[in-house]
């Protein structure tokens, strides 16, 4: 089994999208080079992991097919990995997943939960690395047509705990799971609200206590928020980088409430943003 790193304070994982068309840096970094780059000084500038995908799941976003997904992820986590990196491979496929953890990733981050590719628990199972279980409705193609709750809340955290219940079936260690509520996955902003005003219930299920990750940069919801009051009703205001403030504010509240890691594109100011938040939970014990 592999030990992610245990720190007194939230991790931050910083985004590695080998990508033309991310949701949050479309683009950016999307051949192997510039992603390598990246990822190096990402780690430079405190991220605890790297988190490396070669498909985009933003909304509205068609698959791409595995062959081109490891043509773009490939070198990318075989040089984090050869770097001594703590490499987090983003994928619903099982073969992706297989070929990063053969190539030194130690963590499978897969935001269908396990449901896009029913090989992917086992082939977690078997390697015995961490799992990332994000709570998901279905592909992005469509995925709006699923947001729809009565108790958001309740509903994830219940959908969550058949998505545990069933990687723990497949053989997944139930230490090795990470809760996510996917937000905006299948989400509009009014339902990643209580999510994150609820952090601490959500690690809290299927009979155990998960650590929770929480993947708030950049996304839509955000720029909704910003936006409103600002006269825009396209709900962004400038570029996705102005939504790196408010990204920081998000995190410094998740860590104060308990969260294990957060995922973020800017890696420095959510570094310090951490730190704040351990002080302030470590000053109230
Ligand atoms: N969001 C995106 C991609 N991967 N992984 C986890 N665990 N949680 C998330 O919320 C999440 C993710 C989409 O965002 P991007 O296109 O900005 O990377």
């Amino acid at each position: 089994m592999t030990e992610l790193p245990a720190k007194d304070r939230c991790l931050v994982m910083g985004v590695v999208n080998v990508t033309p068309d991310s949701f949050s840096d479309g683009g950016q970094w999307y051949g192997a080079d510039a992603a390598i780059a990246h990822g190096l000084d990402l780690a430079a500038r405190g991220a605890d992991i790297v988190d490396v995908g070669g498909e985009s799941t933003r909304p509205g976003a068609q698959r791409i097919d595995e062959a081109e997904e490891l043509r773009r992820i490939g070198p990318v986590v075989t040089e984090l990995a050869r770097a001594g990196l703590i490499v987090s491979i983003d994928t619903m496929r099982a073969r992706v997943a297989g070929f990063a953890l053969d190539a030194g990733a130690q963590l499978v981050n897969d935001v269908s939960g396990g449901l896009a590719d029913p090989d992917m628990p086992r082939l977690v199972a078997a390697a015995g690395v961490s799992y990332v279980v994000v709570h998901w409705r279905g592909h992005s193609r469509d995925m709006y047509a699923h947001a729809a709750y009565a108790d958001v809340v309740t509903e994830v955290r219940d959908e969550l705990a058949k998505r545990v219940d069933a990687v723990v079936h497949a053989g997944v260690d139930p230490g090795n799971v990470v809760v996510d509520p996917g937000l905006g996955f299948g989400k509009r902003p009014e339902h990643n609200w209580p999510l994150l005003a609820r952090l601490a219930e959500l690690g809290t299920l299927a009979g155990g206590t998960f650590p929770v990750l929480v993947g708030a940069s950049r996304k839509g919801f955000l720029g909704k928020l910003l936006a409103d009051g600002a006269g825009n009703e396209q709900g962004t205001p400038g570029t996705l980088a102005d939504r790196d403030q408010a990204t920081v504010a998000v995190t410094a509240l998740a860590a104060a409430a308990g969260a294990w890691c957060v995922r973020v594109h800017l890696v420095p100011p959510n570094a310090d943003a951490v730190k704040v938040a351990a002080a302030w939970r470590r000053a109230s014990r």
